[in-house]
């Protein structure tokens, strides 16, 4: 019983040592080297292509494969969720196997072309969009000619250009072709030379996009021009055949300053790596550190800080015994490569590695042989995902959250995350990947200044697609011990255009006789979904002219009829018209021209009193008035007619010139006929003639 009791302790204290051991073994150097491990179940189709989606899952597209006994009856697609660790597949209608796939701005992955037959492989035009939302592929435009193996690059604006591939008849295509999701593809436009198969393109912030390979030859082209121009010629002589490529991350903190770097390949293939500065006055390719094995048929993976993990491949080209098992960690701040663990299995060619939404890495697939592929699935913790506790135990590192953050961002605008972390000291977006042999056509990151508050993060988003072309990325803060958080998706976008509404007046000119009216219709025009109120003035009248609105305001669109009353002492001239629109603080004006013309010259003739009453032998008198109009400057010839006999009549001006008055005097004379008369009196000039009515009362 002492016996019994006295070695159970003993055993207990031997396994737990034993177990620290173990542990200790195994996970000691995670937090240098970051810690493989293999997933627990199989993928169960080829792996050839993959990309992550918007919504955290990884379309695998194989087609037939490799395995031209699929080619006419089994063509295969499949998602995998890794968080919820399920794979699912589904057919396809044509065989994508060995296109060129990259994500287009709106989410869905674009897969370019494909095999139209095995053994000369020829290439297919087709191409297809697969909707993250519904999970199904939908054709879209054909190109010109086929291509199998070409490289799909989204552009700054969001287009995508394509680039190589073997054609319909199986020679090299030698064309750009332009893809824009609303009018389709371009015509081709001839590259006047020859690209390798899968070139390795990377958009540059200036907007252009530079081919590092695999030839030693490098290129620019402008997608502006069309043009191509030779850049450099790489260090290392031979061809970089399935080595990779990847754009260095960007900052603002050096003004997006441009990088590219190339490792490995060839047959036997290098260790080597080179970079190009597009800062340089004229850049060229200098070697890097070395990796710690060669490689072909390798992968190159960007982690959120910033490091690249160079893995997979081999010394000679689809030799599993010469695998290169050992990873590598490239830190571009220090120039130097460290060791990233090892992994399990040979991934060579078709081999597919990938930064997952929780800044783990990827590493599936390798089919050195037709018919057979690796099924394993492997997945690397980088160093970052660990820390040491008070007793220098590795232990998981505690992570950042991201509280919450804006699913659409807008080029150049600030946005606000809310993390529970108070020390984040980086914020940066990753486009999500999109690798096919050992060349991933969309992966990108992009380092995003910010503020700090309580618990909140101002970030300002990159400044313009050329730098993070349109599209959905991974946003990552990492805290100050460099630990990144899990994901969020946001969708980088032209910021939205506001409501709006633009004005006009027509005609443009109007002409009026001083004294009348005319009108405008005035129009509201709506943009952007602007429904307000539009109120009217205007401003530029003349004295005694006004104007009225009908109706007095419109609301999102329409028109209003502006009438303008003048009176005929309103000056002529032409006068411009402001016609003023406001919709809360929207104010947009119109222009118009009111023209105001005199009539013909013309006076008025008037007389007072109206009536007059007098005994016979006495006088009344009647002032008579002319007015003249627009100028009249004429002689006014006065008559009067309808006085009874007897009586004497005189003017004491006549005529009159232009305007002025005349007292017209009648005397009874004693016998004068009594009554009442209606007198007309009368003005003439020329042909103008115009009367005036009095009465006189004779008692
Ligand atoms: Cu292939």
């Amino acid at each position: 019983m002492t016996h019994a009791s006295g070695s159970r302790p003993f055993s207990v204290v031997v396994l737990i040592v034993a177990t620290l051991i173990l542990s200790g073994s195994a996970v000691s150097q995670a937090n240098l080297q970051g810690q493989w491990s293999t997933l627990p179940y199989p993928m169960p189709i080829n792996p050839v292509h993959a990309a992550l989606m918007k919504n955290g899952k990884v379309l695998i597209v194989s087609g037939s494969g490799n395995d031209p006994a699929n080619f006419t009856n089994f063509l295969k697609a499949g998602i995998w969720d890794p968080v919820a660790g399920t794979i699912t597949t589904q057919n396809v209608s044509w065989d994508m196997f060995c296109n060129g796939m990259v994500v287009l701005p709106d989410g869905r992955p674009f897969i370019n072309g494909g095999t139209l037959q095995y053994d000369p492989f020829h290439g297919e035009s087709r191409n297809a969009v697969f909707d993250p939302d519904t999970n199904t592929f939908t054709n879209v435009g054909s190109m010109a000619h086929g291509r199998w193996y070409p490289t799909p690059t989204v552009l700054g604006d969001g287009r995508v250009m394509t680039l190589s591939g073997l054609t319909e008849t199986g020679g090299t295509n030698t064309t750009v072709e332009i893809y824009k999701v609303e009018t389709g593809w371009s015509a081709p436009t001839p590259t006047g030379w020859t690209p390798p198969l899968y070139p390795r393109m990377h958009l540059l912030p200036s907007g252009k996009v530079f081919y590092s390979g695999s030839t030693a030859t490098s290129r620019m082209f402008d997608p502006s021009t069309g043009g191509w121009s030779t850049v450099g010629t790489t260090r290392y002589s031979g061809s970089r055949t399935y080595g990779t490529s990847v754009l260095l991350p960007l900052s603002p903190a050096n003004n997006y300053a441009a990088k590219v770097m190339i490792f490995g390949g060839g047959n036997p293939s290098t260790a080597t790596t080179e970079v190009i500065d597009f800062t340089a006055p004229t850049p060229a390719w200098n070697w890097g550190p070395n990796m710690s094995q060669p490689r072909i048929e390798m992968s190159g993976v960007i982690l959120p800080n910033g490091k690249v993990v160079a893995l997979g491949g081999s010394l000679n080209d689809e030799d599993t015994s010469t695998a290169s098992l050992n990873a590598d960690l490239f830190d571009p701040a220090t120039n130097t490569m460290s060791s990233a663990g090892a992994n399990a299995y040979a991934r060579l060619y078709h081999s597919v590695a990938l930064l997952l939404p929780d800044a783990t890495v990827w590493f599936a697939g390798g089919n050195p042989m037709r018919g057979a592929y690796e099924q394993t699935m492997e997945i690397y913790k980088p160093p970052y995902l660990f820390t040491t506790d008070g007793s220098g135990n590795v232990v998981p590192a505690i992570r950042p959250t991201i509280v919450s953050a804006p699913s659409t961002i807008s080029y150049g605008n600030t946005f606000t995350v809310q993390t529970d972390a108070p020390d984040i000291v980086h914020a940066v977006l990753i486009r999500p990947g999109s690798p096919t042999h050992a060349f991933d056509q969309e992966q990108r990151s992009v380092a995003m200044s910010f503020t700090t508050g309580a618990g909140s993060m101002t970030v300002t988003a990159p400044p313009s697609g050329n730098i993070a072309p349109p599209g959905y990325y991974m946003l990552f803060v990492l805290n100050s011990a460099g630990v990144p958080s899990i994901a969020s998706f946001v969708q980088l976008a032209e910021a939205p255009s506001a409501p709006d509404f633009s004005v006009g007046a027509t005609p443009s000119s109007q002409s009026v006789i001083a004294g009348s009216g005319t009108s405008y219709n005035f129009s509201v025009t709506p943009s952007n979904g602007f429904n307000g109120t539009v109120g009217f003035s205007v401003s530029g009248l003349p004295a005694g002219a006004s104007v009225s609105f009908n109706p007095t305001s419109v609301t999102a669109s329409g028109t209003s009829v502006m009438s303008v009353s003048t009176q005929a002492s309103t000056p002529t001239g032409t006068y411009p018209l402001t016609i003023t629109a406001t919709s809360g603080s929207l104010v947009h004006t119109a222009s118009a021209t009111l023209v105001i013309t005199g009539g013909p010259a013309n006076f008025a003739i008037l007389v007072s009193p109206s009536s007059q009453t007098i005994q016979r032998n006495s006088s009344a008198k009647y002032q008579v008035s002319i007015t003249a109009s627009n100028g009249f400057t004429g002689s006014v010839q006065l008559t009067v007619s309808g006085l009874p006999a007897r009586t004497n009549r005189s003017f004491s001006t006549n005529p009159v010139s232009g305007s002025g008055t005349s007292m017209l005097s009648i005397k009874a004379l004693p016998k004068a006929p009594t009554g009442t008369y209606n007198l007309t009196i009368t003005g003439t000039s020329g042909s103008l003639v115009h009367s005036v009515s009095t009465t006189l009362v004779i008692q």
